[in-house]
């Protein structure tokens, strides 16, 4: 396998810079095809830089054309620059300003890092290494300066300019052009510099902070698309009062815009006052967005606003503490939605991509710690592992020191770091020192990759009145370490007596208990409860309190009476799903079939109860129906997996469960047929997704009447929710109606590419044998927008990762199609190609046939040629 550099980075070798830059001023001329940028950047030395030190700023894919300091141009023996660097020789040791002029071609950046063109628009994206693609700079995250940006372009081609800060100046030119001068105040990192140049409507509004400071707001996007932006702005606002009134925090310039571009690789930049956003993120209708759609809108537009705190005015030190920033600012958007919205029902979502995404990787060839110790390409740790478990992380901490004592040291944390490039050790210290609390073993949840195994095993012993609960902890090895220490879990908990009512206790020995709150910190603890007169039944990781793999010893018996009456909703769904599992794995074993008719019914009858009963809003009524999921059921089989037995067993029991439900399913789905005009308020989006998911229940049923019933309910829809779960449960049953529907669905919305993604991932999910050759055969379309990655991801993603049946063929070609689609992509965009593979990292847990395919088609790609560095270190772990 040939690489573009073979190279590690190692968090020990961190060292701050002997020069850094604080001022940075910048000339942008953008013109088609080419764009020249002037930089002067304001060099200090550091103290104790030696004489003739070299100063050496990245670059990448950059024509210099001239250097100078202070003025006066460099001689050619002066300075060097390299593919990857602009090496100053023998800079002056006092602060002079170096000046660079260079020229870039953003048409031609198809790797959509930089400044780049997208659909006529040129943008930026710079975390984490994108801005040395602008100019030379010191392009890490600890190298804080003011940025001052004087934009130029024509003014037919681009009315809107617009650069991180404040609007400072403006002005035309005579020949066409015009400038706009932008002033960012606040030191920044360069990963949060952005430019939006372009030809864009837009919507505005305001807000005034707690401190009546009055801050313009503005949407900007394609012409024609402004009213899909209304929903998002709605959404901003709401989060900058959260951030207020949840932690105090304010926002800090004069202007906040946002810009909806239709080729980026992630989901959203957080820029320092000017995101830049998939517009996947920003639009939503009710025409084309689905409440799911609507969801991810917001936790987006949240998510990037928090940002502002947590992340931009705290950074990070260097790119090992991406989590940081990211795990914590998933946690505050997280709380945000648990506050707008139902936070059962948000935690039990949570939960499941949690398990569905982070604890494969965790269980994988690609497992890493939140906070990593070396990387070879740090765009591949935008991880789940990062982002999601690092938010658990956060989450243990506010669990274990209560609301006000997590408030208490997201204070300090501020009031020590604000304007700083931070660590987590500096993080961690900030809730120490302000709860007064040691924390030391609790730092090796960022340290240590792997899921922690709890079991637990009881008794109880009547005579004595006394209880007995054995925790045990373990940590499966992971890349790179062996050996794991025992980490501090904590686990909240109840004790439920034979009533259904919470048991106390009169002493409890073993481990320390606080309240509801068992701090679990050794290999095993053995707890004795006394004073407890009946055999209770343990309610564990109430609201899922640390990001564990759960085993106990408790019967289906136990486990439906905690469906029944457990206080706390996350275990009672939970509670559900462990008996859905048990049988699942047992029908597995069986080569797919059911084995248990009588644990089916006594499951069935709970579900019929959750869905008739009164305890749990519409929307947690729906995610209980919901089974678990094939890559769930993958998970807990662990090795030797057999994707079609999977897939038949799952099948088996959830048209079970329909058939024993179906009159149930029917009524409540009739029950909420009335639901008026479209509304995104609560009441109505539980209404949909519970109607939806009786729909979705029926169709597994098979019969031709819940075929009928979903056809009609597509036919009939008024909004995109309706209308794609309706197709999405035909699509998911393999319905035959399902492909004539496609084709009406594709037909419908061939005018908007948001849209046309749902059709191309569903399309792409179809559990059948002639999924692979439509797949083909529309990736081959010449039609088909092959730079755009919403498109990519939505048709080749879509069948890596949610058609476990189709992409693990026993013959090896969906492997082989995979495989090949990264390699051609890489080419163009090695950020998507390498995300895409990273559906590989299962491949050893298939059983012998189908892990010998996907060996064979990984080590083809490895022999195909010249890999990025992004790919070739994805395919170099998951083949180690
Ligand atoms: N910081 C962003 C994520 C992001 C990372 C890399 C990107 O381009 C390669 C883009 C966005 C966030 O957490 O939203
Ligand atoms: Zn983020």
């Amino acid at each position: 396998m040939r690489t573009e550099t073979e190279h590690t980075i190692f968090l020990k070798d961190y060292a701050p810079t002997p020069y850094f830059i604080d001022r940075v001023e910048m000339e942008v001329e953008i013109a088609p095809e080419k764009s020249v940028i002037h930089s002067l950047l304001h060099v200090v030395p550091r103290e104790g830089t030696e004489p003739g030190t070299p100063l050496v700023l990245d670059g990448d894919e950059l024509l210099l054309n001239s250097v100078a300091i202070d003025g006066a141009p460099l001689g050619l023996l002066a300075y060097e620059a390299t593919p990857s660097s602009l090496i100053i020789h023998e800079p002056p040791l006092r602060r002079f300003v170096l000046e660079t002029t260079v020229t870039i071609e953003p048409e031609k950046n198809t790797r959509l890092m930089g400044f780049y063109r997208s659909n006529g628009t040129w943008c930026t994206q710079c975390e984490p290494e994108g801005f040395r693609r602008i100019t030379y700079y010191l392009d890490r995250p600890d190298n804080l300066a003011t940025f001052n940006v004087t934009m130029i372009a024509d003014k037919k081609l681009a009315p809107v300019l617009l650069a991180n800060g404040n609007p400072v100046g403006q002005g035309d030119f005579e020949d066409g052009k015009h400038f706009a001068v932008w002033e960012d105040p606040h030191p920044k990192p360069s990963y949060l510099f952005a430019m939006v140049a372009g030809d864009l409507g837009s919507i505005h509004d305001s807000f005034t902070t707690s401190s009546g400071k009055q801050v313009a707001l503005a949407i900007y996007c394609e012409h024609g698309k402004e009213d899909r932006c209304l929903y998002a702005m709605d959404a901003l606002k709401r989060s900058m009062a959260w951030d207020e009134r949840r932690f105090g925090l304010e926002y800090d310039l004069d202007v906040f815009n946002i810009v909806a571009v239709s080729d980026f690789n992630f989901g959203a930049m957080e820029n320092k006052g000017l995101n830049i956003f998939n517009d996947r993120l920003v639009f939503a209708i009710p025409e084309t967005a689905t409440d799911a759609d609507y969801d991810n809108v917001e936790r987006v537009i949240a998510h990037e606003y928090f940002h502002n705190w947590t992340g931009d005015r705290v950074t990070c030190r260097d790119w090992f503490q991406l989590c940081l920033k990211e795990g914590l600012t998933v946690y505050r958007d997280q709380e945000f939605s648990s506050d707008e919205r139902s936070r059962p029902v948000k935690r039990i979502e949570d939960v499941r991509l949690l398990r569905s995404a982070q604890f494969v990787e965790d269980a994988g060839p690609l497992a890493h710690p939140p906070r990593p110790d070396h990387y070879r390409e740090i765009n591949n740790f935008y991880t789940t592992t990062v982002y999601e478990k690092g938010a658990e992380v956060v989450r243990m901490l506010a669990t274990m020191l209560g609301e006000a004592g997590f408030r208490k040291g997201m204070d300090l944390y501020f009031e020590r770091h604000d304007g700083q490039a931070a660590t987590i050790e500096d993080f961690i210290a900030a809730f120490a020192d302000a709860n007064q609390v040691n924390l030391d073993q609790f730092i090796h949840w960022y340290l240590q990759a792997g899921t922690p195994q709890v079991t637990v095993s009881d008794s109880y012993d009547a005579a004595s009145q006394t209880y007995r609960l054995t925790l045990e902890q373990k940590t499966d090895p992971t890349p790179g370490q062996p050996e794991k220490q025992a980490m501090l879990i904590p686990v909240k908990f109840g004790l439920i007596g034979p009533n259904g009512s919470p048991m106390s206790w009169s002493k409890v020995s073993g481990a320390e208990v606080k309240g509801d709150l068992i701090m679990f910190d050794t290999g095993k603890a053995e707890l004795t409860f006394e004073g407890i007169a009946n055999r209770p039944v343990p309610s564990l990781f109430r609201e899922f309190s640390a990001p564990i793999k759960l085993t106990t010893s408790l019967s289906a018996e136990d486990q439906l009476f905690l469906a029944r009456h457990d206080s706390d909703p996350f275990n009672r769904w939970q509670a559900l799903q462990t008996v859905a599992t048990g049988i699942l794995l047992d029908a597995v074993k069986a080569g797919g079939r059911l084995t248990d008719e009588g644990r089916v019914d006594a499951l069935a009858t709970a579900l019929g109860e959750t869905l008739e009963g009164n305890s749990g809003d519409a929307a947690f009524k729906a995610l209980t129906l919901a089974m678990p999921t094939e890559d769930n059921i993958a998970q807990a089989i662990g090795t030797d997996v057999d994707p079609q037995a999977i897939h038949d067993a799952r099948s088996a029991l959830r048209k079970a469960i329909s058939n024993r439900l179906h009159d149930k399913l029917l009524a409540v789905y009739n029950a909420l047929a009335d639901q008026g005009p479209f509304s995104t308020a609560q009441a109505a989006t539980q209404g949909r997704s519970l109607r939806n998911a009786c729909l979705t229940q029926l169709v597994a049923g098979g019969t031709e009447g819940a075929y009928s019933l979903a056809e009609a309910h597509y036919r009939t829809a008024t909004n995109m929710t309706d209308r794609m779960a309706a197709l999405a449960a035909l699509v998911h049953a393999n319905a035959p109606v399902a492909q004539a529907l496609l084709g009406d669905f594709r037909t419908l919305y061939t005018a908007d590419p948001l849209v046309l993604d749902k059709w191309l991932s569903l399309s792409a999910q179809v559990p059948d044998e002639a999924t692979l050759d439509r797949v083909k055969a529309i990736l081959a379309d010449p039609s088909f927008p092959r730079n755009n990655p919403n498109r990519l991801r939505s048709l080749v993603g879509s069948f890596a990762n949610a058609n476990p049946v189709q992409f693990a063929r026993p013959d090896g070609s969906g492997f082989r199609f995979v495989t090949e689609f990264v390699a051609d992509v890489d080419k163009r965009n090695p950020q998507v190609a390498a995300r895409v593979l990273t559906a590989f990292r299962i491949w050893r847990n298939y059983e012998p046939v189908r892990r010998a395919e996907a060996e064979s088609a990984l080590k083809s790609l490895a022999e195909s040629g010249s890999l990025s560095r992004n790919t070739a270190d994805i395919l170099g772990r998951t083949l180690a």
